[in-house]
Parts: structure tokens; C-alpha cells; sequence
């Protein structure tokens, strides 16, 4: 590649924040609508940024393209990949081993091979394309690797890292057979971004544990010598951007259409989960049972909407928890649903932004319990969107959000007993009371949004203030 079109900014994920979709013209792309690219689209532009990532599909990659004034550069992964570094390594090793070993990891050794070569695959890619001295920002769990590879190669580059999910506590890390690679392919990075304090602590612990470094601090030395930072910034969503949605004519009507077609119950309950053992759909959909069981909530004053986003359908453990969901559903719809009315609205589809808002917008009480969570950005989007100040957000206190939002009806969703009873006081909590908890997050999700995050982290990184302080119109588009 010459020097001329190498990018002085350069994002590194897995996927690339595009969505192929096809028109009477043919195949083209859009942007997709995360928060991710949101935060650094504007980057991205002012510094004619490249992102490197998986475009999709099994095989051969498209060529490198632009759209947006974002660069696109396109990874292949092959369908033993998928299967191997993907499905195997990222989504049945680390996965559930970041997230408390909810369900047991599985350790294959053909699966590091290929998370191995995956990662040499994106961190050449990201050694060909970023501009001399530039800045690389790698992005989550499937790519931990990237960063001391790309050190290796270009030791001119400021190296960024942020896991997007929990980093778990050493008793669990140390199960890792390949433990030592990994934390070493973190400490090629300048800066490791967590969405904890926890998380980083325990980062830092295992670097004195496994390595022999001493933490200082935020601070580690790492074994070449080079300072690194391990430390907090707990991801957010592009606020103003949700809340002009959610007070958009569009979604209201959709609102109230959509309250009337569940016969104007007193109260929903929400949950809009991808369908993963991560989020406690199971645990949360028995909370419900037993409290129609126990007459504590009956049908069709109270009914349950529950989004199960698909998500990684071939993944055996996936495969399992929605058979056990459905039949779930299924129980509770067979004893408690009438003709035409049925106590558990079960959606397993994908939804736009404007669909959800409207969600959103009915939910008097919307559940978010997950067993163990990174952060959780439905938790964030739902407080955003409540314009009127009421409502009601049930909050896992094992979600990273539970330290954002503090005045959520916090709580335990592994106690059974509580959840239940915190479902029924946060659906009998009175509006004023609503008002006030749902009024204090709205002012903090303000101040603190996604793009308060992609500044923290890129400051700490050494990007100028100058690059980080943009402010533009979002809204994705589509182009050829
Ligand atoms: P996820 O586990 O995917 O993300 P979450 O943070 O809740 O979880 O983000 C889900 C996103 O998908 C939300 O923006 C939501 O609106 C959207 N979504 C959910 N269901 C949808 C549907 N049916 N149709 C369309 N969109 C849907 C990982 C970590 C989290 C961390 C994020 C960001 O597991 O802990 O918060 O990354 O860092």
C-alpha cells in the first residue's frame, strides 16, 4: 500500500459496521446502526480513519471500499474459521469463561490455532494500513492477540485495546490453557480499556500472578520495558440520538398501536435480550411464572413482551438455551394465556431502531437481569428514551451498567425470591418515585454518552483533544 493512503487512524474489529443489503440496483452497503461506529464514525472522518473487519459471509473478502468517508477494509474468514476461531475459540472458550463460566467452556487446540491465525490475519492488515506513527484502536475479545503481534511489526504505532465484555476474576482466568499468550497479546497495547474498575483490577492482578509485572496503580510495566495503562471506561450509547427517536411522531403511533394490540394492559414487562445464557431469559420468564402462579400478577392486566435477538444459532450451548426458552414460553402461555391473549409475547427477530424505541416506549417495567454482563446498552437505551420520566428499570446488579445507572430497582437475578419480588415493587412503584430514579440516569446518560467514552479512551491514548472534540450528524446512510 504507498504511504500516501495509509490511515493515521485505524479501528481493528471483528466485524466491519456495515450491513450488505440489497437494492433494485443491485447489492450495496449501509451502515449499521451500533454504537460503536456511531462514537467513532466522526473520527473516523476527520481523520480519514480506516476500519479493518469482517464484512460477513463465508470466504473471499469484497475489496476495500468507502462509504460515508469511513475507509472499509474487509477481512475474509473461511468457513473452517467460523467454525474454529469464531464459533469454537471466541464463542465457546472465551465467551463463557469471561461471563462467570455460567455454562462450561470447552478448550479445543484447533481452535487456538485458527484464533491464532485469525488474529495474525487482522493485525497484518492493520501493519499494512495504519500511516507511520499513527494510532490503532483493536476492538474485543476475538481479537486479543492483535495487539502485541502488531507491536512486533510496527513499534512506531500507539496501540489501543478495549474488551467490550467482563475480564474475569484469575481463578477463572487460569483455566485458559493458553493463558500466558493471551495476557502478553493484551500488554502489547498502550492502553487496556475495560468496562470495569473490576475487570481492570483483575487484569492487572493476573499480570503480577502469571508474569511477575508490578502494577503500580493504573500502570504496568510490561516485559519489553513499555508503560502500560489498564484502566476503566465503561462504554455508553449516543443519547441524543436515541432520545430523538424515541420522541419521534413515528414511533409514538407505533407505540400506541402496539399497546392496543396487547389489549391495553395495565403493565408490560419488557426484556429485549440476544438470545444468549448470558442475559437470564430463562430465570427471569420463571420470576414471571411464579408470580402468575402465586396470583401476585395475573393475564391480561400484566403480560410479558420478551425479544430474543437470534445470535449465534449454530453454537451448540445457543441451540440448547432456545429450546429451553420456547418450551419455557410455551408452559407459561399453555397455564396462564387465554384464547387470543397470551401472558408471554415471545419475539425472536432482529428489529430497527425505531421498532425498539416504540418497545421501549410501552414498557412499564423493563426487566434487564443478566447473570453477568459487560455493560448492557438496552438498560441505557431504555432510560434514554423515557422523554415522559416514567417507568420502571429493573437492573442486574452483574451488568456493568449497575455502577452507571444507580437508581435502577437494583437487583441479585441468581435469587429468585428477590427478583420476583423487586419485578412486583418496581411495577407498584409509584410515578413520582419512577420520575425521580428515571430523571437522575437520564441527566447522567447525558453527560456520560458514547461519545464521552470514545474521548476518554482516546485521550488516554495520546490522541490529540482536537481529534476526539467532533460533533456530527450521524444518521446512517446508504451509498453504493
Ligand atoms: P451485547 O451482548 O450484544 O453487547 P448489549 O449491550 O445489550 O449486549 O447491546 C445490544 C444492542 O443490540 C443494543 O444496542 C440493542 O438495542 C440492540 N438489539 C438488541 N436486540 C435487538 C433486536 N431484536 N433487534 C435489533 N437490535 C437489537 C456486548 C456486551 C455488552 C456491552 C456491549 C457494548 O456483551 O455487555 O454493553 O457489547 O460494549
Amino acid at each position: 500500500m504507498p504511504e500516501s493512503s495509509k490511515s493515521p487512524f485505524v479501528v481493528v474489529a471483528n466485524r466491519l459496521p456495515v450491513d450488505r443489503i440489497t437494492t433494485a440496483d443491485g447489492q450495496t452497503w449501509r451502515r449499521s446502526p451500533g454504537g460503536l461506529v456511531t462514537a467513532l464514525h466522526p473520527v473516523l472522518q476527520a481523520e480519514a480513519g480506516c476500519w479493518i473487519g469482517w464484512a460477513g459471509g463465508e470466504g473471499e473478502a469484497p475489496a476495500p471500499f468507502s462509504l460515508d468517508n469511513m475507509q472499509l477494509s474487509p477481512v475474509p474468514l473461511y468457513a473452517d474459521e467460523l467454525r474454529n476461531y469464531y464459533e469454537g475459540f471466541s464463542n465457546a472458550t472465551l465467551w463463557p469463561l469471561y461471563h462467570d463460566a455460567v455454562e462450561q467452556p470447552a478448550f479445543h487446540r484447533h481452535w487456538w490455532k485458527s484464533y491464532e491465525e485469525v488474529n495474525r490475519r487482522f493485525a497484518d492488515r492493520a501493519a499494512e494500513t495504519a500511516a507511520p506513527d499513527g494510532v490503532v484502536w483493536v476492538q474485543d475479545y476475538q481479537l486479543q492477540l492483535v495487539p502485541a503481534m502488531l507491536r512486533k511489526m510496527r513499534p512506531d504505532l500507539r496501540i489501543g485495546f478495549f474488551l467490550h465484555i467482563p475480564f474475569p476474576p484469575a481463578e477463572l482466568f487460569v483455566q485458559l490453557p493458553k493463558r500466558l499468550d493471551i495476557l502478553r497479546g493484551l500488554l502489547g497495547a498502550d492502553v487496556v480499556g475495560f468496562q470495569s474498575p473490576g475487570a481492570a483490577q483483575n487484569f492487572l492482578r493476573l499480570t503480577r500472578q502469571l508474569l511477575g509485572l508490578k502494577p503500580r496503580g493504573h500502570l504496568v510495566e510490561a516485559e519489553d520495558g513499555r508503560q502500560v495503562r489498564a484502566e476503566a471506561y465503561p462504554i455508553s450509547i449516543d443519547t441524543v440520538s436515541v432520545e430523538r427517536v424515541a420522541g419521534s411522531p413515528a414511533v409514538h403511533s407505533h407505540a400506541e398501536r402496539l399497546r392496543k394490540e396487547l389489549g391495553n394492559p395495565k403493565t408490560v414487562i419488557l426484556g429485549v435480550d440476544r438470545l444468549d445464557y448470558t442475559k437470564g431469559i430463562e430465570q427471569r420468564l420463571k420470576a414471571f411464572r411464579e408470580l402468575l402462579a402465586d396470583g401476585e400478577m395475573s393475564v391480561p392486566d400484566t403480560v410479558m413482551v420478551q425479544v430474543a435477538t437470534p445470535s449465534r444459532e449454530r453454537v451448540e450451548h445457543y441451540k440448547a438455551l432456545r429450546r429451553t426458552v420456547e418450551r419455557e414460553v410455551g408452559r407459561i402461555n399453555g397455564d396462564y394465556g387465554r384464547l387470543g391473549v397470551p401472558a408471554v409475547h415471545y419475539l425472536h427477530q432482529s428489529y430497527s431502531r425505531e421498532e425498539l424505541a416504540a418497545l421501549y416506549l410501552i414498557a412499564d417495567v423493563m426487566a434487564v437481569t443478566p447473570f453477568r454482563d459487560g455493560m448492557n446498552l438496552v438498560a441505557k437505551e431504555y432510560v434514554a428514551s423515557r422523554l415522559s420520566n416514567d417507568g420502571a428499570l429493573v437492573l442486574s446488579e452483574f451488568a456493568g451498567a449497575a455502577a452507571d445507572l444507580k437508581q435502577a430497582f437494583q437487583v441479585n437475578p441468581h435469587d429468585l425470591d428477590a427478583l420476583k419480588s423487586v419485578l412486583l415493587t418496581a411495577a407498584a412503584s409509584p410515578v413520582e418515585e419512577q420520575r425521580r430514579r428515571i430523571k437522575s440516569m437520564r441527566r447522567y446518560l447525558r453527560g456520560h454518552d458514547v461519545k464521552h467514552w470514545a474521548r476518554g479512551f482516546l485521550t488516554a491514548l495520546g490522541v490529540p483533544e482536537t481529534a476526539t472534540a467532533y460533533d456530527s450528524d450521524n444518521t446512517p446512510e446508504t451509498s453504493t
